[in-house]
Formats: C-alpha cells, structure tokens, sequence
C-alpha cells in the first residue's frame, strides 16, 4: 500500500497581532481588544501567536507603531515564519505599503479581517452581492499596488496590481464599475424582496439582534424550530431568517440577523442595509447578550451604538442575558467563593436592576440548558400582545384565518 504523504497537505497560516494602548484606551482594553481579533483570525483559520502593543499617544504617521516596535516584530516574523500582521485599527494604504516594505509579510487590518470573514460565510446572492460591495467600498480610498496585490493573492475582486499611478488609476475605475454594478444588482434584489415584504405588514414583527456569538441563532432555533447555523465562531450568520409564529392566538414574526462588533466596517453596515432592515423595522427588540463574555457590557454599548447608526434605537426592547449557565459555572470555578448560588443571584438582581429601564424587560436565560425559556416566552407575549392590540383595536382570533406562511 502506498505510504500517505503530507507533502501536499496546507500549511497551517500564522498570524502576529498588533494594537496601542493611550490615555483613551488602557493597556487593559487594549488586551481585550486583542483577544477579540484572535477569535477573529481563528474565525478564518489563522493561528495567532503573538500579541504585540505598544503604548503610542498617537500613532505614527507612516507606519502607525514606531520604529522600534516594527524592528522587534520583524525579528519575530522572520524567526518564526509568520505569515501575516494584523492590526486592531484600520491602517492607511500608504501604511500598508511602508509596513509591508519593513516587514516583507501579508498586513491586514480588523476591517479587512471582518470583510474576509463575511465574504467566507456569505451564502445567498444577496449577501454576496452586499459583501462585494463593502469590499470594494473599503479598497477603494486605499487602492495602492500593495492593496491591489493583496487583492490578488486572495483572489479577491479582480482589480489588477501594476506598478505606476497610471495603473492605480485604472484599478480605481474598474473598482467604480465594479461598485456601480454591485449596487444596481442590489437593487433589483431589494426590488423582488419588496413583493414578499408586502405581505407582511400589519403583522408583529420582532428582531434579534445582539454582538456577535451571543447566542442569537441557538435562541431563533429554540423558539421557532428553525434550523439557522449556530457555531462557535464570529459571524456564523451574514444574512436574514424569518419565521412566523402564532402563540396564544397572536401571530408574530420573528427574524434572527447578522451579529455586531466592535468597529464593524461602516461599509459593510451600510450595504447590510436591507439585511438589517430585519432590525430597523421590527416592532420590538431582542437585544441578546452574552453575560457570560467579560467584556458584555461594552458589547452592549457597541450594540446600542449601532442601532443608533441604522435608526433602529427608538423601539421597545427585551434584554436578553443569555448563557447564565456559563456565567454560574465561572463562579462555581471560583472556589475561593463559599457561597456560590448566593453570589450567582446577588450578581443577577444586580445586573437587573441596572438595566432594568423604561423602554426594557430583562430576562436571564440558557438557551442552551433552556432555562427560564418560558419566562422569556412570557416577556415576549406580552409585548407583542401590546403592540398588536395597537394594530388591531378590535382583533379577535378566528383560527380558520391563520395567516398563510409568510416566509
Ligand atoms: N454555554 C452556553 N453557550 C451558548 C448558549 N447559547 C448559545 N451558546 C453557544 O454560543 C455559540 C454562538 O451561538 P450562535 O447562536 O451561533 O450565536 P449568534 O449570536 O447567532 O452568533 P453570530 O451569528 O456569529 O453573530 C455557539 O457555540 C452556541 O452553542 C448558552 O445559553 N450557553
Ligand atoms: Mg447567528
């Protein structure tokens, strides 16, 4: 029997990561940050070895960190054979050319990071189309030869690397056309979306939304029996699912969407638009929260502040603090602490009463383990009960009239 190489087999790709701390923002944050453009790059099978930061008030002009910082980090890349460097904040075209120039590897920045991520997972025209765009809305402004080559090594939007400004400048009409096109063929899109929209008004509709592996789609699963992808990885869902449910008589619609995160490429927020109309149109809010995250409740602001950006802030909202079991078993693991349940719901009434507002209803739940599912249920009937009597004042329920299947 032939003996099986592995000659042939991928190279597993490697990755540095780089970001700076300031006054604005502590070496802590930065940390965390960092943690999070890990998962990010592991999202797309790259395996970080290293965390560099550097404590920069402002960052340098022409290469972003400072001299020194980039000699250590070209001493490490060399050594180790690392395939790319990964910033947190986006960089410069110019930046990307005198880092790459120092360092002589791949350079990437979180947005381009998020928008790869997207492009893998996207699966419908649709979002393809969406992802594209963002794409070469992003590449545009930073369309240099190292961009460009960049572009083609991933076999990425088909513009061309050259040499001369000459070149650039015929890259950035191709990328125009490009853009032009994407966006005419989202609109023919959004156009036959319409037709299926239409039927849907008049009827409850609510939105989930929340930061990024929250939870959202295991909770869309749980609730309609639906069978939306959900993984343990950043960006599981780039695009829309609706369902129809009827409970207690009143029919509903619910829809499980794109995740938020920290610095999502306002591009692609903006060609998501028709995506996100799931949230921005939605009756009522489920803002999923992953309390078990140690960084919750900044994605909480990062995810206020992005409904803010698609005009989505102003509706009744339903906090959902997902993963208690998670959350219970980081302190059970703390066995410095004697009391553990009495701490998990000192913690509980806490946080409930701090988020507990006029515009929200908290509810604490696993979906996984499915605890306190009909709690949340009943939150949940309950607002859309509200919202439907103010549509329909006189409705009453003849079953004979349940509505089609909308979706
Ligand atoms: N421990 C625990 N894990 C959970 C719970 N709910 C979801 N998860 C896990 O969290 C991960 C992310 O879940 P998803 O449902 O994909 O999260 P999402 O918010 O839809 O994520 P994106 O679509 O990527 O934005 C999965 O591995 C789930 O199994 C929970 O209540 N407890
Ligand atoms: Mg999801």
């Amino acid at each position: 029997m032939k003996q099986k190489t592995y000659d042939t087999a991928p190279k597993q790709e490697t990755a540095v990561l780089v970001a700076v701390s300031n006054k604005s923002q502590p070496e802590q944050v930065t940390k965390e940050y960092l943690l999070e453009l890990d998962f990010l790059a592991r999202t797309l099978n790259i395996k970080v070895i290293k965390h560099f930061t550097q404590r920069l008030e402002r960052p340098v002009h022409a290469t972003y960190i400072g001299s020194g910082k980039l000699d250590e980090i070209r001493q490490f890349v060399e050594t180790e054979d690392v395939d790319w460097v990964i910033f947190d904040d986006d960089l410069s075209g110019s930046q990307v050319r005198n880092i790459n120039t120092e360092l002589k590897r791949n350079i990437l920045d979180r947005s381009l990071l998020i928008l790869y991520i997207f492009e893998q997972r996207a699966k419908t025209v649709q979002a393809k189309t969406q992802v594209e765009l963002a794409k070469n809305q992003y590449l545009l402004p930073k369309l240099t030869n190292m961009w460009t080559h960049l572009e083609r090594q991933r076999g990425g939007t088909g513009t061309r690397g050259g040499a001369g400004e000459k070149e650039i400048e015929t890259d950035r009409r191709v990328v125009k056309d490009r853009i032009s096109l994407l966006k005419d063929k989202l609109k023919e899109i959004d156009k036959q979306n319409l037709t299926q929209k239409k039927t849907r008004t008049g009827i409850v509709r609510v939105g989930i939304a929340g930061y990024t592996n929250v939870g959202k789609s295991t909770l869309m699963n749980l609730l309609t029996k639906a069978d939306v992808f959900a993984e343990d990885k950043l960006f599981a869902t780039v695009d829309s699912t609706v369902r129809k449910l009827v409970w207690d008589t009143i029919p509903f619609l619910i829809s499980d969407t794109v995740g938020f995160i920290r610095k999502l490429p306002h591009q692609l927020v903006e060609s998501f638009k028709s995506t996100l109309d799931e949230v921005s149109e939605a009756d009522i809010l489920l803002h999923v929260v992953d309390i078990s995250h140690a960084g919750f409740e900044a994605q909480i602001e990062v995810v206020n502040k992005t409904l803010v950006e698609i005009k989505a802030n102003d509706k009744p909202v339903i906090l959902v603090f997902n993963k208690i079991d998670n959350y219970q078993n980081q302190i059970f693991d703390n066995l410095e602490i004697e009391n553990t349940t009495e701490v998990f719901n000192e913690k509980i009434t806490y946080l409930k009463n701090t988020y507990i507002g006029k515009k929200s209803d908290v509810v604490f739940i696993s979906a996984t383990e499915r605890s306190n599912i009909e709690e949340l249920r009943s939150v949940i009937l309950n607002k859309v009960k509200e919202r439907h009597f103010e549509i329909y004042p006189n409705y009453i329920h003849n079953p004979a009239n349940d509505w089609q299947s909308l979706v």
